[in-house]
């Protein structure tokens, strides 16, 4: 049972790593072919990665695919996108179908060592919660007890829940499915009581449903979900590109810059933001990281701030209405902060 948890928590199947050996160097792969293929959700997860009905794909994970493919190409449309199940995400990543992973995706010790990747910037802090229908009238997750539970394998999520669950010396009966789709649906027929994922995607979830008010997503947070984009390890270059495109994002926030006001604050006189915007003629981040002297720039035309991101996929100005809770900068008590870019 344990270790069909663990590998359920890992994401099912560990490839041979010899595949893996042969593509160090991605920043070039990427280069040289002319794209960056980003591996995102695969069940039109609103607001992280979903595709709009013109086929255009939207969400703040594709925002960080978009923000790479500007860096590097000045061309955030440079981006050929991989809808990913939860069970299929990691093998893609490992045998080279995708050059990045930006999917709703838990950064744990296991999946960055184990699974061969590598993780460090999180563009959203999350953490595991429950929906259940309002007319079974609990308001806690503790009055949980032996109820149904509708969970996807594949994910962090079924461990957690297995853990929450023994911990509080509550019983429950696991309905697991491998597709979000078949979660879902379950979900909707009754066949559980309660659905469970990170709390980011219970609300997207939620406006899915038929009647989405006769839900709630229930206060307790039971496990940490930070989630964040992933490269195979052992790229560095590729890392710094895809960690510092998001890092970026931050720093544009901290320093006030807007895709409004981008072309007034490229004329600054502050020096820190001169040399984080490429204006600054010794400076040599861009070609450090071997990319465009104005990829920051790029960045922030295409997709804005980490904060205008942020509040048009899944904020103020989207249906989500999610607050920014720990995902608002470190100077405005949440945990966005990005390292110093100079
Ligand atoms: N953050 C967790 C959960 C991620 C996850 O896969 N969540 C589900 C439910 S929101 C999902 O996105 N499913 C879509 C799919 O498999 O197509 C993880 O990394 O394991």
């Amino acid at each position: 049972m344990k270790k069909t948890l663990l590998s359920a928590a890992l994401g099912a199947a560990v490839l041979g790593f010899g595949a893996t050996a042969s593509l160090a160097g991605t920043l070039d792969d990427v280069k040289a072919k002319g794209f960056v293929q980003c591996g995102v959700n695969g069940s039109n997860l609103a607001g992280f990665g979903a595709q709009d009905s013109s086929g255009n794909w939207t969400g703040l994970d594709v925002d960080l695919c978009k923000a790479v493919a500007a860096a590097v190409f000045g061309d955030a449309t440079k981006v050929k996108y991989t809808p990913l199940s939860a069970k299929d995400r990691f093998p893609a990543l490992q045998s080279g179908e995708i050059d990045m992973l930006a999917r709703n995706t838990t950064w744990t010790a296991s999946r960055d060592s184990q699974l061969g990747f590598d993780f460090r910037a999180v563009n959203y802090y999350d953490g595991q919660g429950f929906m259940v229908r309002k007319e079974i009238g609990v308001k806690s997750a503790l009055e949980l007890s032996g109820a149904a539970v509708c969970v996807q394998t594949g994910t962090t999520t079924e461990l957690n829940l297995a853990d929450y669950f023994k911990a509080n010396k509550l019983e429950y009966k696991p309905v697991v499915f491998e597709k979000q789709e078949e979660v879902d649906a379950a979900y909707s027929a009754g066949r559980c009581d309660v659905y469970t994922t990170d709390q980011s995607g219970l609300y997207s979830i939620r406006l899915s449903l038929a009647n989405p008010d006769d839900h709630i997503v229930l206060p307790e947070i039971i496990s940490k979900e930070p989630l964040g984009p992933a490269v195979r390890q052992g790229d560095s270059k590729w890392f710094d590109v895809v960690s510092f495109a998001h890092y970026a994002m931050v720093t544009a926030e901290e320093f006030g810059v807007t895709q409004a006001n981008l072309e007034e604050m490229k004329k600054t006189e502050n020096p820190d933001i001169k040399r984080f915007l490429g204006e600054e003629a010794e400076s040599t981040i861009g070609a450090d990281l071997g990319l465009p002297k104005d990829w920051a720039v790029q960045i922030i035309k295409a997709v804005g701030n980490y904060g205008e991101s942020f509040e048009r996929n899944v904020g103020t100005g989207s249906p989500l209405k999610i607050e920014r809770g720990l995902n608002a900068l470190w100077s405005k008590g949440g945990l966005q902060y990005a390292p110093p870019i100079r």
